[in-house]
């Protein structure tokens, strides 16, 4: 994994480690899940300081929940859930540094991830114009009106659709958006499964 981490961004990887993600018994593995966050976030970061503010708040992200990982062992996200319930409820939402809300907001981005995905495979050229609506149809409505400001100008400078077909480093665009085509079940089973287990255990608005 930490050669892996070393090359340039390949989309490959980042669908790799999201259909390892999910086993048998539907439970969404820590390691790959990480794994395929950190993938994204060298990706973000090949796109410039414009994203930096972004792609801090990712990496902080991820290095908490690393921490855990190797703290606790935590194999999956139900064990991290659970593990972080056994406290009650109540402790968990008075914590600022808990698993389970940072994971929400990873989980929140995920979807924003899908849509632009979609976004990128159904043809539209204009990447400003997929990103801002996938971001207002996820993730926007969690962030105050600052931080929704600062990633409207942030999406201006997104690169082209050719020239993100050919960051993904898959092959020809056609290829390229093949991939997009295999990548979005997989990240969209992983999404389906972790808002089932927060909206059963009522985590889906955790402060
Ligand atoms: C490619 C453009 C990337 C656009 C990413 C969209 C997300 C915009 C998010 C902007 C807000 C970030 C600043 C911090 C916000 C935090 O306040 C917020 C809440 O956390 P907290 O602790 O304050 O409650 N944090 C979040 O909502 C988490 C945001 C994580 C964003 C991670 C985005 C990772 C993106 C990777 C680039 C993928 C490129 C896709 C194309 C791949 C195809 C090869």
């Amino acid at each position: 994994a930490a050669a892996a981490a070393a090359g340039p961004f390949s989309l490959r990887e980042v669908l790799d480690a999201f259909r390892r993600c999910v086993t048998e018994q539907r439970e969404v593995l820590l390691e790959p899940y990480l794994s395929g966050w950190r993938g994204l976030i060298r990706f973000l970061q090949s796109l410039g300081a414009v994203f930096s503010f972004i792609s801090k708040d990712a990496v902080a992200k991820v290095a908490l929940l690393e921490a855990q990982h190797r703290q606790h062992r935590f194999v999956s996200l139900q064990s991290l859930v659970q593990h972080e319930l056994a406290a009650g409820p109540a402790a968990l939402r008075a914590r600022p540094d808990s698993g389970c809300r940072t994971v929400l907001r990873l989980h929140r981005a995920l979807r924003w991830l899908q849509l632009f995905l979609e976004g990128l495979r159904s043809g539209e050229p204009r990447t400003s114009v997929l990103c801002t609506d996938a971001y207002n149809a996820s993730l926007a409505q969690h962030h105050p009106w600052v931080v929704r400001k600062a990633a409207t100008v942030a999406f201006c400078a997104l690169p082209s659709r050719d020239a993100f077909l050919e960051i993904m480093n898959v092959g020809s665009a056609d290829e390229a958006v093949a991939m997009l085509g295999e990548a979005i079940p997989y990240i969209g089973d992983v999404y389906g499964i972790t808002q089932e287990l927060f909206a059963e255990h009522k985590l889906l608005d955790l402060p």
